[in-house]
């Protein structure tokens, strides 16, 4: 497969990337502009622009033909930076304190010139520090619950949601989650990578027959249910926070799919981090003040999602069906099983798959690493294979104590 690349596009230098700024009126005073390359994440290229005369700053974000993270052998769609840029600017619509504010985007390019957010913190290493984010849970649950219900079927008619459906086409960035978060960590696959001590568990989950067919039934939903334009990675690294903001970053996985997946996701990770303080809070009392933390931002996001869609049901849901007592309420339940076990492939592929995440894996002690991802084994399949009884938030919270302790 190839991408159709115009010859017009070119990656950009720290030298080239000040001529598209230049134009754009940010700055009164172009020449003195300083540029620093500052992308760590597995897919494109990011530059930071400062004027230190006036401390002011943007973000240039560009994709490259091909995923950074493996190089031109992986070729992928420029598209997926229109798509980042049209999903940030309608969440703008609805959540507008959540995002970064979108300054330019240039298709030929492939680039969005943003907000700088070098104030925030990414909350991955924040929560791998120890830190705290008071506010996180309610911006998150907001954050969810507007983006999904505005672009959903309850608020939007058919038409219009259908030509969104079509704006938010994004197979290539699809493909990349149906093979590594719901299909290769369950199959013997060259993509997956884990340590040797770690292959008794992995076999043993890839023998479990009941894991797989749950495993593939989410894939399935992930595949067909185009319920409300999901971000499609809200993983702790796709969030800025400081202790009283919240902004979400990286939508180019954005797409038509199941309102439970970014929830799940966003539990993922919460979990995993909770695992991993077993070695980065050595201290068992601050350990144990983190977890609880941690697992409050579980239910205050779920809690929140709920409240929030559920004003705007009342307000301003227009699907008919919307007002039948009862059809909210199972709704609902739906997506909490469906988070839940979304929430159980990311656990499962973010410690076996190709892509893991610094939380288990700057664990220095190799063996409590390893026991550590086989306890994130367990209770990723315990979640997928009985997510139809964690039914509530303390039964997932009792899950992960249970399981992941
Ligand atoms: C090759 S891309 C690997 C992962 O990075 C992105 O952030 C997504 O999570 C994807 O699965
Ligand atoms: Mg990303």
């Amino acid at each position: 497969m190839s991408v159709r690349v115009s010859e017009a596009y070119q990656a950009l230098t720290t030298e080239t990337v000040i001529r598209v700024v230049e134009p754009l009126d940010l700055f009164p005073d172009s020449s003195r502009l300083t540029v620093k390359e500052v992308g760590d994440g597995n897919l494109n290229l990011v530059f930071r622009i400062i004027d230190p005369e006036t401390g002011r700053s943007v973000v240039v974000k560009q994709a490259l033909p091909y995923a950074k993270v493996v190089g031109e052998s992986w070729p992928l769609t420029l598209d997926r930076n229109r798509i980042e840029s049209e999903a940030l600017r309608l969440a703008a619509r609805y959540v507008p304190e959540l995002v970064p504010a979108v300054h330019h985007t240039d298709e030929t390019l492939a680039l969005t010139v943003m907000e700088d957010l070098s104030s925030h913190v990414i909350l991955r290493k924040g929560w791998i520090e120890g830190s705290q984010f008071p506010e996180l849970a309610g911006h998150i649950g907001t954050y969810v619950a507007k983006t999904l219900f505005y672009t959903s079927d309850f608020y939007l008619h058919p038409f219009e949601k259908k030509e969104l459906v079509k704006r938010f086409i994004n197979p290539e960035l699809c493909k990349i989650t149906e093979d590594l978060v719901f299909t290769d960590p369950f199959f013997d696959h060259e993509t997956n990578d884990f340590p040797d001590g770690l292959r008794p568990a992995v076999e043993r989950l890839w023998n479990d027959t009941d894991l797989r067919r749950e495993a593939g039934k989410l894939k399935y939903d992930f595949l067909t249910r185009a319920e409300a334009l999901v971000h499609g990675d809200l993983h702790s690294g796709s969030i800025f926070a400081t202790r009283d903001s919240t902004k979400v970053i990286d939508q180019e996985f954005a797409f038509f799919g199941p309102f439970g997946f970014d929830l799940g996701q966003f539990f993922a990770n919460v979990v995993l981090n909770w695992i991993s303080q077993e070695w980065h809070a050595r201290d068992p009392e601050k350990r144990s003040a983190i977890r609880e933390e941690l697992l409050s931002v579980i239910s205050g996001t779920w809690d929140t999602f709920v409240r929030v869609l559920d004003e705007l049901w009342t307000r301003e849901a227009r699907e008919v069906y919307a007002s039948v007592p009862g059809v909210k309420e199972a709704f609902l339940a739906r997506v909490f099983e469906d988070a839940v076990g979304f929430a159980g492939c990311e656990v499962i592929r973010r410690t076996i798959g190709l892509a893991h995440v610094a939380d288990l894996d700057s664990i220095e002690d190799s063996e409590l690493q390893i026991r550590l991802k086989e306890k994130a084994l367990r209770l990723g399949s315990v979640l997928i294979k009985e997510r139809s009884s964690v039914r509530t938030t303390d039964d997932l919270l009792a899950a992960i104590r249970e399981v992941g302790a």
